[in-house]
């Protein structure tokens, strides 16, 4: 049986901070039909795919906060977005803003979900790797707040067998953690999806500002070699209030090449037939896991979280 899924990264322009989040849903329906069209199983949009990317501003007033995150999913907004998806018969990954009180208390998370083609949520994940700072920074042009608009994600980094593979997700800053990629890859994973909002600008190290795309691709396509699996990196594009965000949305082979990118900062759809069975040539050679994975070396993975010392000795 086949195991080939046609999967389509459906890169955003910007989302203005007017839009609603029923426009938002408008264009992620357009694209999903037109997804559909090109012959794609499956969709992925970028991170935060219902509102402008606020991490960027300082808000202090509660409400307004909460204004930005979604209390429900599916919601009454959102809602035709899973219908669209049953009808097609098309998989979906949303990454969204959550408020959840399921705990009795206010949490709020940077949040993906993973919905199959009859519409059905069948995984959820919460950003881990939270870049920024959670103090104000009025000096830089814009900023980026993660740290103090959301939790440190408790899930974990799972994988579901659904819709014919090994499915992984991770959102934007974990794409540039190996261990994110390989704590998939300890399950096997077969397709890891992300979504991105990526300045072009990096108020604290302008010097790296040429390499932002560099590096994207970098992480990516090395995560996706190194565990044998493919990859789609999807952003949030363009000059999205007064922040120019990186593109080059990119579909990756478990070989780590590129075979599909977007080429503009908008909406824009590119798609990709990812045979999941070329993943295992990657997985039971070079990167067999069980047969050359060294964990008793490994500690100090899990014992530090900051370099220290040096653990060299000289001989003799
Ligand atoms: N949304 C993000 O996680 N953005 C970061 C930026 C701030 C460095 C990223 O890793 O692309």
């Amino acid at each position: 049986m086949s195991r080939t899924l046609i999967v389509a990264a459906a890169q955003m322009g910007p989302i203005p901070r007017s839009q609603s989040r029923q426009e938002a849903v408008a264009r992620l329906i357009g694209m999903m039909v037109e997804a559909r069209r090109m012959g794609a199983d499956l969709i992925v949009y970028p991170e935060a795919a219902l509102t402008a990317f606020f991490p960027h501003w300082w808000i202090e007033d509660e409400a307004e906060l909460d204004a930005w995150f979604e209390r429900e999913m599916p919601s009454a907004a959102t809602q035709p977005l899973f219908d669209t998806a049953a009808r097609l018969g098309i998989g979906f990954k949303l990454g969204y803003c959550e408020l959840d009180m399921t705990t009795g208390r206010k949490r709020r998370f940077n949040t993906a979900i993973l919905v199959d083609r009859l519409g059905r949520i069948v995984g959820k994940y919460r950003k881990i790797h939270l870049p920024g700072t959670d103090r104000h920074r009025p000096e830089h042009p814009f900023q980026n707040l993660e740290k103090r608009y959301f939790e440190i994600g408790d899930l974990g980094f799972p994988v579901w067998e659904t819709m014919g593979g090994r499915m992984g997700m991770m959102i934007c800053n974990d794409r540039r953690w190996p261990e994110s990629w390989r704590v998939l890859g300890l399950q096997g994973v077969e397709l890891a999806m992300l979504g991105y909002n990526t300045p072009v600008h990096n108020p604290n190290t302008p010097e790296t500002d040429d390499l932002n795309n560099f590096h994207n691709h970098l992480s990516v396509q090395a995560g996706a070699y190194q565990n044998g699996t493919w990859a789609v990196a999807v952003a949030k594009a363009g000059l999205e209030e007064g922040v120019d965000q990186i593109g080059q949305s990119c579909i990756v082979a478990p070989s780590g090449e590129i075979v599909a990118q977007a080429s503009t900062l908008g909406d824009e759809i590119v798609v990709a037939r990812c045979d999941l069975d070329r993943c295992a040539v990657y997985k039971k050679h070079i990167f067999d896991f069980a047969r050359h994975r060294r964990p008793e070396h490994y500690g100090l993975i899990l014992e530090r979280t900051g370099a220290g010392e040096p653990l060299g000795k000289t001989p003799g």
